[in-house]
């Protein structure tokens, strides 16, 4: 009886706790839509970062960090986010290194997964998932990374640390949004030769006929390139292609650079500003220490 008494006068300290800190918190939903066709890619659970202007994921033209290679070839974000959280940048002053920020403390990162089916986000279909963050500045700007299915190492990220700038949501009241779309343009990591052969996911594209796949983690050659854009033909040169690849009409659908396919890049993201239950479930714990606090004086 005491426990029901007690957290009935905790949701009481709660609310009253939840006004005041809320003055500097956030709570976002970053909901992403595959927006491609029926049969078209996929793209690996979407890694997603709050950060203040010095983490950038990469640049066209030179070679990648390991935590990059790691979502680029296998979608295994687990690299990045140890990086991003520890406070590095993969790029520094023009060069490809991964190097400590003065931002050594407060980002905020997750990866938002598939909750139903295959972990990677389908044609047609939206995930989301609730973050809190703080309007201070330290979470700024909003950035991104996923592997591209099917492929060797395919990815989209946003190549500038400040491309996404959340600071007009700081003050705007709940159901206020940002939306945009992202991968226009697919990149090649250039760390692994393009090769079906050694690539994972194959089997969400049984209609495209592929043989093999990626048997582990970091499957494949190593390319030793830097990262391009792919324009034209998106899977013209990989090895190991199915014979029909040309002629099967399964296999355009997967042609990204399609503006009739893919008017509008490969996804859409929506940060949008929610209300309270992020912050409460986040404070709670302190709220109840606090009443016990004021009990106890
Ligand atoms: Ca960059
Ligand atoms: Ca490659
Ligand atoms: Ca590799
Ligand atoms: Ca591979």
């Amino acid at each position: 009886m005491r426990l029901v008494s007690c957290s009935r006068l905790a949701l009481a300290g709660v609310a009253a706790v939840g006004t005041a800190v809320g003055s500097h918190a956030l709570d976002v939903q970053v909901e992403v839509t595959n927006v491609g066709p029926a049969g078209g890619v996929y793209i690996t659970p979407l890694w997603v970062g709050f950060q203040d202007g010095s983490f950038d994921s990469y640049n066209g033209g030179l070679a990648v960090q390991e935590g990059l290679e790691r979502v680029a070839e296998d979608g295994n974000t687990a690299v990045l986010s140890a990086d991003f959280l520890g406070g590095y940048t993969y790029v520094d002053s023009g060069s490809n290194a991964r190097v400590l920020t003065s931002q050594t403390a407060g980002r905020v990162d997750g990866t938002i997964a598939s909750p139903t089916g295959p972990p990677p986000i389908a044609p047609g279909e939206t995930v989301s998932q609730l973050f809190s963050i703080d309007a201070n500045g330290s979470n700024r700007y909003f950035s991104y990374a996923s592997m591209v299915l099917p492929s060797s190492d395919y990815f989209i990220a946003n190549g500038s640390a400040f491309a996404h700038d959340l600071s007009s949501l700081y003050n705007a009241p709940s159901g206020s949004e940002i939306t945009f779309f992202i991968g226009q343009t697919v990149n090649d990591a250039g760390t692994e030769v393009n090769d079906f052969g050694t690539g994972p996911g194959n089997g969400l594209f049984p209609q495209l006929n592929i043989v093999g796949g990626q048997s582990g983690p970091n499957d494949g050659v190593d390319e030793n390139g830097v990262v391009r854009n792919i324009d034209g033909i998106p899977y013209g040169g990989f090895l190991n292609s199915p014979a029909d690849l040309d002629t099967n009409p399964a296999a355009a659908l997967i042609d990204f650079n399609r503006g009739d396919l893919y008017p509008n890049g490969l996804a859409q993201v929506t940060i949008r500003v929610v209300p309270e239950p992020g912050s409460l479930a986040a404070i709670g714990l302190g709220g109840l220490v606090m009443l016990r606090r004021r009990r106890r004086a």
